[in-house]
């Protein structure tokens, strides 16, 4: 009898899963082999989908009921390559990436391993939201690549070893505060190969770099906009303040390119 019942719970447990659809990083792909969601990144139970909600939310790090870093794998990746995280709405690899009326932008970002997520020690090395060109937000893109988001490592940073989070935020729901939806998760990487010229700035922390009223939190996707404002400091090896630098300070950056 025991066990019936238990069934019949599970079986409403997929029920409502599916019903909401929501995702999770299953996946990493990386050098074209497919790495199963076990080794690397940090644990959810196994039909986990649901999002994060409340900007302060401590879940909002890496949405994993284990933050122990030795519960994962660390992935060896090498400076300034490319690997991929899949975004999977359920378990079967085949699935969406996310519902597509989850209309919203992605980002990732790395800390050191050490700091656990904790403190002013994330920065993004990758941000995207919406393209007035195309009319497509980052999860267009996402589904479009069923689920594969490409994120390069940066070259330049130091070797060593990196959480590594990338996130889904959903607006649909974002109209007024507190409704919009978080998707992260985090991926334990050691990064080797890199000239270590330049040490990451605009460092921020999670929770707190995004407040419940920010412009880019409050957003109604079911009114007409032309743009979004993306949350967070500047990405990694970009600057947010071309415009405020000095002429010699300008030419000396072209010349990094
Ligand atoms: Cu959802």
């Amino acid at each position: 009898m025991a066990g019936l019942h238990y069934k019949s719970l599970l079986a409403a447990l997929v029920l409502v899963c599916s019903a909401y659809a929501h995702t999770h990083i299953r996946n990493l792909v990386v050098d074209g082999k497919t790495l199963d969601r076990g080794l690397y990144i940090r644990p959810y139970p196994e039909a986990f989908n649901f999002p994060v909600k409340g900007t302060d939310n401590p879940d909002l790090v890496c949405r994993s009921p284990n933050m122990n870093a030795a519960s994962t794998k660390i992935l060896d990746v090498k400076a300034g390559s490319t690997i991929t995280l899949e975004f999977h709405e359920d378990t079967s690899p085949t699935s969406r990436g996310i519902n597509e009326k989850h209309l919203g932008p992605c980002t990732v970002a790395m800390s050191d391993l050490s700091a656990n997520g904790a403190g002013n020690v994330w920065f993004y090395i990758f941000k995207q939201g919406y393209d007035p060109a195309t009319k497509k937000w980052c999860i267009d893109t996402i589904n479009a690549n069923r689920g594969k988001l490409d994120v390069t490592i940066p070259a330049n940073i130091p070797d060593g070893e990196y959480l590594l989070r990338g996130e889904i935020i959903a607006l649909h729901l974002a109209s007024r505060p507190g409704g919009v939806e978080f998707y992260p998760n985090c991926v334990q990487i050691r990064v080797s190969g890199g000239s270590g010229t330049t040490k990451p700035k605009n460092l921020f922390a999670i929770p707190g770099v995004y407040q419940q009223t920010d412009k880019s939190m409050v957003f109604n996707v079911n009114a007409p906009y032309t743009s979004y404002p993306l949350p967070g400091p500047p990405v990694f090896g970009k600057s947010g303040s071309r415009c405020t630098r000095s002429k010699k300070k300008r030419a000396a950056a072209k010349r990094e390119l």
